[in-house]
């Protein structure tokens, strides 16, 4: 069975989750807590050398970085497809996970903003503003990119595919941190549309066996 190593609030884990689900593939969760630094010790870092959450195994096959993940998974497993047929379309779907897993998400990473409070010296609101600046900076170029015609019920046409396992975690942490993504409409219809489904019900960090929801 495939083990996917992740944290339930990891949303690099939570974009490998909904892939999983989508493709209806059975996986073992395996927590890697990140509260605790367990991403740094002997026992994971032999696994993934890069320190990170997610990293799948498949039977010997160890792989880190979720968009190389997910791409590994549609390769291996094409049906049900989250990248559309055609180049082009691809080229789109790609695009919009990038602005998130590319511009956004290396900006907030939780060891990032711990250099921010410990040795840049920078106060707890300073990292707010600097964490909602990039969330809010990078939706509305994601927003922008919603409008036009190759756009459907979800990111891509009318069926939810790569960019929505995306946008989905990126969406979960701005609400989760408070930030006012209410003037990005299109994100946020896709983004109840997703949540609606079960497969993205599953993925869901409340969902996760090490949830702590108290
Ligand atoms: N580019 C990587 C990013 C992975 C990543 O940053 N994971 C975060 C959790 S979302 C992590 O493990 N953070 C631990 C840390 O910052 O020390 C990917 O897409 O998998």
């Amino acid at each position: 069975m495939l083990k996917l190593h992740s944290y339930w609030r990891s949303s690099a884990s939570y974009r490998v989750r909904i892939a999983l689900e989508l493709k209806g593939l059975s996986y073992q969760q395996l927590t890697v807590n990140l509260l605790k630094s367990e991403q740094t010790q002997q026992a994971y870092t032999a696994l993934n050398p890069e320190r990170l959450v997610p990293l799948l195994q498949d039977g010997e096959i160890c792989l880190s970085q979720s968009t190389a993940i997910i791409e590994y998974l549609e390769e291996k497993f094409p049906q049900p497809a989250l990248l559309p047929r055609d180049a082009a379309g691809r080229g789109r779907v790609r695009a919009i996970a990038q602005i998130i897993a590319c511009d956004i998400h290396p900006l907030d990473n939780l060891r990032v903003l711990q250099y921010l409070t410990g040795p840049m010296g920078v106060s707890k609101e300073n990292k707010d503003i600097w964490y909602a600046h990039w969330v809010v900076e990078g939706l509305k170029a994601i927003e922008r990119r919603l409008t036009d015609s190759l756009t459907g019920a979800f990111c891509h046409g009318d069926t939810p595919g790569m960019a929505d396992c995306y946008l989905v975690p990126q969406v979960a942490n701005a609400h989760r941190m408070g930030v006012d993504i209410s003037a990005m409409p299109r994100v946020l219809e896709i983004n109840a549309r997703c949540m609606a489904l079960p497969a993205f019900q599953r993925a869901q960090p409340s969902a996760c066996p090490d949830a702590v929801t108290a």
